[in-house]
């Protein structure tokens, strides 16, 4: 019945449903919608959490009168439907002072303020209940060579991080910050390109065990990238602290369509992975209803990523439980990948004639993989017909 139920952590950001359409070359072809009508929305969907940004939430400028109040209805919509608040972010992109980026802006009265702006978001995620910050540097970047120095750019995005982790332990705060890499767009370049470009980053932070990533789908295709290689190259180093999905078609703008829409098979391996690998996290969607819907059709394309999403999750499931696929994998030798190359040491290793002074290369060569006859076996799996 593919029916989404709260064990299936399910999270949507307000910004997805309530994307009123507005893109370079038109208006909003949407209203706005109230936070706390999405709220009641994703929860009758069968969601089990909803995120966002400071902005979303809070109308930018607003004072600290307004603020409580908008926040306690907010929590009250919470409250009435059982709706959790697994992660939060702040908006330091949509307003011109970021216009040359926040952490990393050359002005440095806008970074200070991008970096206050940011504390008073991590007090509310705190308050929210959220194990999760992410940070989205989307206008972190340059158009241009000697506009943007980056090595001191990276000081800078390293002074921001260690700044807002020190804020995190000093409040005893229960955070985690997960970098959101994308490779362009708003910016012609942004730092932290890529999943790898974010993992060598962290490492050089005082802190490195608080930050992880926020990779997504779409924005590692339009790198040219195998989005399930870099989630699998995360969840290698313990870094997977959250996750956006969506849907992209090939190397272009940032599509943001409903997960499953764009490389299905791609959507067929990170679905695979990620409930193989005992990921926990929330599935969350980080999608925009395209701006010919209304809002029905807001409700359909959400319904739809988490449709998808448990259809993919049961065609993996078939596909590793069948015993002609489980042959296939052994002849394709993945097992023979899962041990380990030297058990033997680096001086069994030098002592064993037969791998190098006796070793047959020409026979090893002449092996078959087998891989694509897997590889069908995935593909009639993933079409139903196997
Ligand atoms: C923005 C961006 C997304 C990020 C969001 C978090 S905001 O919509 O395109 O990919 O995840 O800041
Ligand atoms: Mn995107
Ligand atoms: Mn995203
Ligand atoms: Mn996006």
């Amino acid at each position: 019945s593919y029916q989404p139920v709260p064990e299936d952590k399910f999270s949507f950001g307000l910004w997805t449903v309530g994307w009123q359409g507005r893109d370079p070359f038109g208006d909003a072809t949407r209203r706005a919608l109230d936070p706390v009508e999405s709220v009641h929305r994703l929860a009758e969907l069968g969601a089990y959490g909803v995120t966002f940004h400071d902005d979303d939430l809070i109308p930018y400028g607003s004072g600290s009168t307004r603020r409580e109040a908008v926040v306690k209805r907010f929590t009250d919509a919470l409250d009435a439907t059982g709706l959790v608040v697994p992660m939060v972010t702040t908006n330091l992109f949509t307003h011109p002072v970021f216009k040359d980026g926040a952490f990393t802006a050359n002005d440095r009265d806008i970074r200070r303020y991008a970096l206050r702006k940011t504390l008073r978001t991590l007090d509310l995620a705190a308050e929210l209940g959220a194990r999760t910050y992410v940070a989205w540097g989307g206008r972190e970047g340059a158009e241009s060579g000697a506009a943007k120095d980056v090595r001191a750019a990276l000081d800078r995005l390293k002074e921001a991080f260690d700044l807002l982790g020190q804020y995190v332990v000093e409040q005893g705060y229960d955070l985690r910050f997960a970098i959101e890499p994308k490779p362009n767009e708003p910016r012609g370049d942004i730092l932290l390109p890529t999943v790898g470009h974010a993992l060598a980053f962290i490492g050089r932070l005082e802190r490195p065990e608080l930050y992880g990533v926020n990779p997504e789908v779409g924005h590692e295709q339009m790198a040219g990238l195998n989005v399930p290689h870099g989630i699998a190259q995360a969840l290698w180093s313990g870094k997977l602290f959250h996750i956006d999905l969506n849907g992209q078609s090939g190397v272009k703008y940032d599509q943001d369509l409903r997960f499953g829409a764009g490389d299905l098979r791609s959507a067929f391996w990170l679905v695979d992975l990620l409930e193989t690998a005992g990921y926990d996290g929330p599935r969350h969607f980080d999608f925009k209803p395209p701006r010919t819907e209304d809002l029905d059709g807001v409700w359909a394309s959400a319904a739809g990523c988490m449709r998808n999403y448990l259809i993919l999750k049961e065609r993996a499931a078939a596909f590793r439980a069948d015993p002609v696929v489980q042959a296939a994998l052994r002849a394709a030798r993945l097992d023979q990948l899962a041990r380990p190359t030297a058990e033997d040491g680096l001086a069994g290793l030098l002592a064993d004639r037969a791998a190098l002074e006796t070793f047959d290369a020409e026979a090893a060569a002449a092996r078959g993989m087998a891989f694509e006859h897997l590889d069908q076996l995935a593909l009639d799996h993933l079409l139903g017909v196997a």
